[in-house]
């Protein structure tokens, strides 16, 4: 059986998503917000850009896929946007998303009302096209930000926890503000920080919160919430609001971390 050029572009792209998964996971410790404690380990490394030839890095489209990638994936060389999803060609790949699925069924290629054309009988059968999570309002990693708007905040759309500090994505920016001290300002939840060692924590916070998290109910260790470099992420381990719950416990609650009542029922939300 021969292989459709859609099915052969998508077969490119299958094989080059761990291309894409390359640019993923590089940047943080805490692989989902269900895993604080887990480390990603760095064997991925220096993979990227071994044997590239500068010569042959030209991008006509500046969408960050060069010509010669762009030939690879069947994405169009001269135009940023092949799919027309909104979604640059380069983030897309980046991200591990499929630079020609819209996520929408409305090209003839993939009309199911043309049922009657062997290829599209053929495509029901092999091919996953179109795939909503692949489109501007999937939500792939399920963490509640759809596509479009995990590229205009430049989080990773397949992670639901982009900076690994072991809160969602959305959750975070939602409540992202800047805390102003005299040391210096703090962007608290900024969903691509996860604040590590920040300022904030001065060794009396620090003695609070490890006597929080260390005195059990059930909470993680102090210890075991450190990064590799003994670190800790002030968005995880703080209580910003002083209601006695941490942040990492107001995000799996799905509270205000900014506000000791979040849902105004005049009682604090660790009652
Ligand atoms: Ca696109
Ligand atoms: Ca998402
Ligand atoms: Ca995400
Ligand atoms: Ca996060």
């Amino acid at each position: 059986m021969s292989m459709s050029h859609n099915q052969m572009a998508y077969a490119a792209i299958v094989s080059t998503l761990i291309f894409g998964s390359l640019f993923v996971g590089t940047t943080g410790f805490f692989q989902t917000s269900e895993g604080a404690g887990d480390y990603d380990s760095a064997v991925d490394d220096d993979l990227i850009g071994s044997g590239t030839d500068p010569t042959a890095s030209t991008d006509s489209d500046n969408d960050g896929l060069p010509d010669r990638l762009e030939a690879q994936f069947g994405t169009d060389p001269n135009d940023e946007d092949t799919d027309k999803d909104g979604m640059l060609d380069g983030w897309e790949v980046q991200n591990g998303l499929n630079p020609l699925d819209n996520g929408e069924s409305d090209d003839s290629e993939n009309d199911p009302t043309d049922a009657n054309s062997e290829d599209a009988e053929i495509q029901e059968e092999t091919d996953s096209w179109p795939d909503p999570d692949d489109g501007p309002s999937g939500d792939p990693d399920r963490d509640g930000l759809i596509n479009s708007v995990e590229q205009a905040l430049g989080t990773d759309p397949m992670r639901a926890d982009t900076d690994n500090d072991g809160l969602n994505d959305k959750w975070e920016s939602q409540y992202s503000y800047e805390e102003i001290t005299p040391a210096g300002n703090v962007t608290l939840f900024d969903p691509l920080s996860g604040n590590w060692g920040c300022l904030l924590l001065d060794a009396g916070t620090i003695q609070i919160m490890r006597d929080h998290f260390d005195g059990n109910d059930g909470r993680p260790e102090w210890d075991s919430l450190a990064n590799p470099s003994g670190q800790h992420s002030c968005d995880m381990v703080l209580d910003t609001d002083s209601d006695g719950l941490a942040n990492i416990e107001e995000e799996e609650y799905g509270t205000n971390p900014t506000l000791k009542d979040s849902d105004g029922d005049l009682l604090d939300d660790i009652v």
